[in-house]
């Protein structure tokens, strides 16, 4: 039997405003709706592969889509191979860069991509990469964001029923030290001292705050700190990484392979959590994380928990899943969460549909 590959047709994008159970206060912004965009890639062989992606900024689909548009174009006619596409798709923007725009269009073209031929395998994604499909730890990472520090005790055991948790992400990073211990206290007497708490600053420290405030909060037994200043500053989190006994997290802004190998080199931290969007997709993340591994470094996956979780059944240093369901309100079937695990399902592909009366609802 001659086995055809699938072969590229066009595309169908998207955008999507969802809301947020709680909004999110960060320092690297507030957002009460969340936005999404749809991608559907048809196959001349009418296989249809999907994905999404989540670009925090309500216009930027304006100017993402059209680079997604441009890219499947350029390929109509010619075999789906995400691994090959990956490389040659970066190359044929790099005249405008090989990080933001062009690799968001990139990396949501390849996950789409992935779907498609896990589809015509007829097998979910974590089995075509030669994995099972089962269940992920995940942290619960829905809330604790930097509102009221005494309306946490409440979020936090609200946030441990959601699914079973004892792993909780919250932010961090107010003017006073006494308000971010004052967080901290009121989550654990809500989640219990057992419970892990990966605290997240989200780059919003200058170095010299970062180090005063890492130092203060050492000793109680934290998870990791996440991006206590801006991400890029790879010496300045070789050193936070040197001198704190709690493990330092950063990765989300790593874009492609390179600088997640930079960032190791350089010792910058502890653990790596890249981000589906800007790693570059499955083909991203599969350049990634054996670099990550083979110098002993667990990575934990940021956002897009549903792709994600196929990716770690495949990861050799897997750590921990991201658990939001901002998506959900668009996914037909939202996958479950279990005793703080994430279920993938038994469906061909990544295992996601859109609901399209919801879909029209959030039409942005
Ligand atoms: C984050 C994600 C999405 C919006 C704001 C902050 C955060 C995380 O960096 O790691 O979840
Ligand atoms: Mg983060």
């Amino acid at each position: 039997m001659k086995v055809e590959s699938l072969t590229y047709e066009s595309v169908r994008v998207r955008a999507v405003l969802v809301p947020l159970k709680r909004k999110v206060v960060s320092r690297v912004g507030f957002f009460d709706r969340w936005p999404l965009i749809l991608i559907d890639l048809q196959t001349k062989e009418g296989i249809v592969g999907r994905s999404y992606l989540e670009p925090y900024l309500q216009a930027s689909p304006r100017y993402i889509m059209p680079a997604i548009s441009d890219l499947v174009e350029a390929r109509k006619g010619k075999p789906l191979a995400p691994m090959a596409d990956f490389q040659a798709g970066r190359k044929s923007l790099n005249l405008i860069g090989y990080e933001g725009v062009a690799m968001i269009a990139n990396a949501g073209i390849d996950m789409a991509g992935w779907d498609a031929l896990a589809k015509a395998a007829d097998v979910p994604l974590a089995v075509l990469l030669g994995g099972t499909v089962g269940s992920v730890p995940a942290y619960n990472s829905n809330g604790l964001w930097l509102t009221d520090p005494d309306s946490l005790h409440d979020e936090a055991a609200e946030l441990a029923a959601e699914g079973g948790f004892d792993a909780f992400k919250l932010r961090l990073g107010r003017d006073q030290l006494e308000d971010d211990l004052r967080a901290i206290s009121q989550v654990r007497a809500a989640v219990g001292s057992n419970a892990k708490l990966m605290v997240d600053f989200n780059q919003g420290l200058t170095l010299g705050d970062a180090i005063r405030r890492c130092h203060a909060l050492d000793e109680l037994g934290l998870y990791w700190f996440e991006e206590p200043t801006t991400y890029n500053n790879l010496e300045g989190y070789a050193q936070l990484a040197a001198e704190l006994r709690t493990p330092l997290q950063l990765g989300e802004n790593f874009y492609g392979p390179r600088e997640l190998y930079r960032a190791i080199s350089m010792r910058a931290g502890d653990y790596v959590m890249p981000d589906m969007m800007r790693i570059g997709g499955v083909s991203g993340w599969l350049r990634s994380v054996p670099i990550a591994a083979a110098a002993g470094i667990e990575v934990s996956t940021h956002l897009y928990p549903e792709v994600s979780a196929h990716l770690m059944r495949v990861t050799e240093t897997a750590h921990w899943l991201e658990w939001q369901d901002w998506a959900d309100p668009i996914l037909k079937e939202p996958f479950p969460v279990v005793a703080g695990q994430l279920q993938i399902p038994h469906r061909a592909g990544i295992g996601i549909e859109w609901d399209e009366d919801a879909v029209r609802r959030f039409a942005a």
